[in-house]
């Protein structure tokens, strides 16, 4: 990557929620493409999927564990090996991530996945606000090759894709497929309704992902407390200094760039995110879309679950309500109530017992 974005292709991403930057790391693509080589030489059949953010360390599959569809899945693979996590020393990119998720941004996430021929889709949804990634191609994706796919400008006015969609497995009529060639950068905010298409192409295909949150989004990231210190130690030193913030963990600062001031009700919709939570989502959605998200009291910082892709349009009540499926909608909000119910029950059984029991 050689250069800023134009003003168009920032105003088409912030539309679509995605670009393509074609031949962005063509540069170091061997040095890539070695180093994933020999990650899947060492682990052949990958990693179970992480339960991120428990501490749990994730443990390698083998024969007799491997996935089912033959997918692969390498794990924190910037710290596996260093050179994985060069295209971080791009200050074209880094600009491009700061001015997406503000200053002072965690590099969160980091992963290696091979799909193979045969291999399904995975299903629409929302991850949690805040953030954004990118992977880069190691191979030629073209459609219906494992790529991730995505509905443009689904990350502004729609609820949770849960609420949308009949079968969030099946393709959605306006979906694209994030294509490219090897060495290309296909960068997508996961605010958008995304998924994986299904592989039915003829030969493996294969892609580093990279994730970066707002301080103000999380206070800690995917690989901290998992991942050996001295390797994140050494991985920053790699990396100009400037942008050492992005290794960084301080739960207070993150605490104190969460604050939003106001009602009762802003400071609700703000308290997590909000993409997989119908009611939340809706007073998020009046409040965000379309208006500035910068944090006032920090200059260059956003407020907690934003970005400055979500300012490109307004929030409609038409088009965000359109949206919803009658059945879908019924049963996410029946799972809703009895998870609440369930809660009240746990926390106070005695509301069971004390009903007067038939004689
Ligand atoms: O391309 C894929 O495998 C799906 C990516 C995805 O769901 C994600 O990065 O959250």
């Amino acid at each position: 990557m050689d250069k800023n974005l134009s003003t168009g292709e920032w105003e088409s991403l912030a539309r679509d929620g995605y670009i393509r930057l074609p031949g962005a790391f063509k540069n170091i693509l061997p040095m890539l493409q070695k180093a994933t080589r020999e990650l899947a030489q060492q682990y052949p059949y990958g990693f179970a999927d992480p339960r991120y953010y428990t501490g749990a360390i994730p443990q390698p599959l083998t024969k007799e564990t491997a996935r089912p569809d033959g997918r692969i899945m390498i794990p924190h693979v910037g710290f596996r090996n260093f050179d994985i996590l060069a295209p971080l020393a791009n200050s074209y990119l880094h600009e491009l991530l700061e001015r997406i998720v503000g200053k002072d941004f965690y590099f969160s996430n980091t992963w290696y996945q091979e799909v193979p021929p045969g291999a399904g889709r995975l299903g629409y949804h929302k991850d949690p606000r805040g953030s954004i990634s990118f992977t880069i191609l190691m191979d030629d994706h073209g459609p219906g090759m494992g790529n991730t796919c995505l509905v443009p400008g689904s990350h502004i006015n729609t609820p949770p894709a849960s609420y949308c969609m009949a079968d969030p497995h099946a393709p959605h009529p306006s979906e694209v497929d994030l294509v490219g060639n090897a060495g290309d950068l296909l960068l997508f905010t996961p605010e958008a309704w995304h998924a994986r298409s299904a592989h039915n192409g003829s030969r493996r295909t294969c892609r580093l992902f990279y994730n970066f949150y707002s301080r103000s989004s999380r206070n800690t990231t995917a690989w901290a407390g998992v991942v050996d210190p001295v390797l994140v130690e050494q991985a920053r030193a790699k990396l100009p200094s400037e942008y050492a913030h992005m290794f960084e963990i301080n739960p207070r600062r993150s605490q104190d760039l969460a604050i939003v001031h106001g009602s009762a009700l802003k400071s609700w919709a703000y308290q997590r995110s909000s993409s997989e939570e119908i009611f939340r989502d809706i007073f998020y959605a009046a409040h965000r879309y379309g208006r500035s998200p910068e944090n006032e009291r920090h200059p260059g910082a956003l407020l907690p679950y934003t970005t400055r892709l979500s300012q490109a349009r307004m929030f409609s009540v038409v088009e965000y309500f359109s949206r919803l499926k009658l059945i879908p909608t019924l049963k996410n909000i029946f799972t809703l109530c009895r998870k609440k119910l369930q809660t009240i029950l746990r926390k106070n059984p005695r509301a069971v017992a004390t009903n007067p029991q038939p004689m």
